[in-house]
């Protein structure tokens, strides 16, 4: 037996499924499961003209978001999970939510999904095995992860590869629990079907696992988009962006460059996670452990997102949308007309008062389909950074844009950065939280030390990509949004690549390098002056109430906070004219 045969074996003495199916990712295998889940009520057909090849899932109405009070870090020690995250002892973890799994799959298949994250053959990939009741998440499973056999033959019989036990369970937010035990590299998830939780491949395996892989052995795990930015002179410039969860990420990854801009031209690589590694020329380089997206759906619209519009026009899993009862799916921004007789994402005759859709309604579809992919997005060595942005949803305070005035000054403002939440996880939507590198909810560590390790990652490479800061989402005091957003946001990217090539023009503020207003090309937008004077603004007031709040934070981490973080915090509160006792 091989290891991966001895953990399944085990796995299914505890759960004691009626069959146990090795999935090998197959077409005729996914009609198979495909078939069983129409009949059984899992899936629906979508219209075969509006959305062919298309189904709609819908869940439990209490399983539609990660649930990031019931997502563990099972470390030794507390401090190792530090204290941004939820900690269980490894033992307590397992004696409390063991008896979860024992025979839960009573009466059900168990699905083995051998996967590999990351391009096939790359050295940077790596193999996990999936255990789930699910045929959802196989199906989802297949689409987010190169799924089969091709991941059996790359683990060759070895040991190296990361466990994951998942059971949909009864599907009770009173039994559901997702820990990740770092140190045995191990995911036990159950009591929810929700992408997020149950795909094991995405945040429990490719970041919060993954994190403490890399921090181990000298890369970084994170929460990026990766883009591949082409100007008219053909040089060709790979951005990494991180922006918390349903803050646009896909949006910036697939952005169609406004008309008066051809020439320019956005490929996406990635749109949800990056795998980042010191290359031998001294840069980082990025590769997309993924192979589909998972995405929010409302909001997605011929014109926020055309290439998502057209990603998805077939062959897509929706889960949670609203459908006409012909099976047209439907969302709040695919066009202004809801169709008269819709049913709501549970299913109910929708009464135009609600959202007909879920705020976190998604779609699954597979990279190939995307028309923006760029060549290179499967390269086994990946693609070289010449930026890293980052960003939050803020309606006031932070400017359209800034930049770092270097990578540990980068790293001070990625660990401080606030944004507001959104329907992504569980819980109050729109309350700004401090979400260090958008990496809160997947961070497997202390992030005092995750801090520690990104300004080490600095260190590590001679040429290490310029950092920027993004706000798409300030708003003026009617609370409408100042900046279109979206295809124009290229513009903010030109003025990062100018300032990379030592041309852009910028003014130094006590938060960054802002664009002096003539440094954004805003050719043919019809931006009023005293917007962009908003945008670009640093309200020395508003971030000086920033510096007690930042400093509270910092102080959660103790002495895991690295030094360097706290000299940036002073040097801030230095440069705002803020005394140092605040
Ligand atoms: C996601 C998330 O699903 O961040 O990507 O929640
Ligand atoms: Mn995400």
């Amino acid at each position: 037996m091989t290891p991966a045969e001895r953990w399944v074996d085990e796995v299914a003495r505890t759960t004691r499924p009626a069959r146990v199916v090795w999935c090998d990712g197959s077409l005729a295998e996914n009609e198979r499961l495909v078939g069983e889940m129409l009949a059984d009520g899992t899936l629906q057909k979508l219209d075969p003209q509006a959305a062919p090849g298309s189904y709609l899932h819908r869940s439990h109405p209490s399983d539609v978001a990660r649930t990031e009070h019931l997502t563990f870090i099972c470390s030794r020690e507390r401090e190792d999970a530090g204290p941004t995250n939820n900690w269980m002892a490894p033992a307590e973890g397992k004696a409390k939510v063991a008896p979860l799994f024992d025979g839960a799959m009573r009466g059900r298949t168990m699905y083995v999904i051998p996967y590999v994250m990351g391009p096939l053959g790359s050295p940077f990939s790596k193999v996990g095995i999936e255990v789930t009741d699910s045929p959802y998440v196989v199906a989802n499973m297949r689409i987010m992860t190169r799924m089969g056999q091709k991941a059996l033959d790359q683990l060759a019989g070895g040991s190296d590869f990361v466990p994951g036990l998942h059971s949909i369970g009864d599907l009770s937010p009173e039994r559901r629990y997702i820990l990740h035990f770092p140190e045995e590299r191990l995911i036990w998830s159950v009591g929810s079907g929700y992408g997020g939780n149950a795909l094991l491949g995405k945040k429990c395996f490719a970041l919060r696992i993954a994190s403490t892989m890399a921090r181990d052995q000298g890369w970084m795990a994170e929460h990026m988009l990766i883009l591949e930015l082409t100007l008219p002179s053909g040089e060709v410039h790979y951005v990494a962006a991180a922006f918390p969860s349903a803050c646009g990420k896909t949006n910036l990854a697939m952005l169609v460059a406004p008309l008066e801009m051809q020439g320019y031209k956005v490929r996406t690589v990635g749109d949800d996670i990056a795998w980042l590694r010191p290359g031998p020329d001294g840069r980082l380089w990025a590769v997309n452990p993924e192979a589909g997206f998972f995405g929010v759906v409302p909001g997605t619209g011929p014109e926020t997102n055309p290439n998502a519009i057209e990603t998805i026009s077939h062959d897509t899993i929706f889960t949670n949308v609203a459908v006409t009862p012909g099976g047209v799916p439907w969302w709040e921004g695919k066009d202004k007309h809801p169709p008269a007789d819709l049913l709501d994402w549970q299913g109910k005759p929708w009464d135009r008062t609600g959202k007909a859709a879920h705020p976190n309604s998604r779609f699954t579809v597979s990279a190939k389909q995307c028309p923006s992919m760029s060549s290179r997005w499967e390269d086994p060595q990946g693609v070289p950074l010449s930026a890293i942005i980052f960003g939050g949803r803020r309606g006031r305070v932070a400017p359209l844009v800034f930049q770092a005035f270097d990578w540990d000054h980068g790293v001070f403002v990625a660990a401080t950065m606030g944004s507001e939440t959104t329907a992504a996880a569980t819980g109050k939507v729109g309350v700004v939280r401090r979400d260090p590198m958008a990496m809160l909810p997947f961070c497997g560590y202390n992030m005092g030390d995750y801090f520690g390790h990104w300004l080490r990652m600095g260190t590590a490479v001679s040429k290490p990509p310029a950092i920027f800061h993004v706000n798409w989402f300030r708003q003026d005091a009617a609370g409408h949004f100042l900046w279109p957003g979206f295809g124009q946001n290229l513009r903010v990217l030109l003025w990062m690549v100018e300032r990379i090539s030592g041309k852009g023009k910028a003014v130094e503020t006590p938060i960054g390098l802002v664009p002096t207003p003539d440094a954004l090309n805003l050719e043919g937008l019809d931006l009023p002056k005293a917007t962009l004077e908003t945008l670009l603004s640093v309200n020395r007031e508003e971030w000086a109430d920033e510096v007690p709040e930042i400093r509270a934070f910092f102080e959660r981490f103790g002495a895991r906070l690295p030094e360097a973080m706290t000299r940036s915090l002073d040097g801030l509160a230095q440069r705002l004219g803020v005394t140092a006792s605040v």
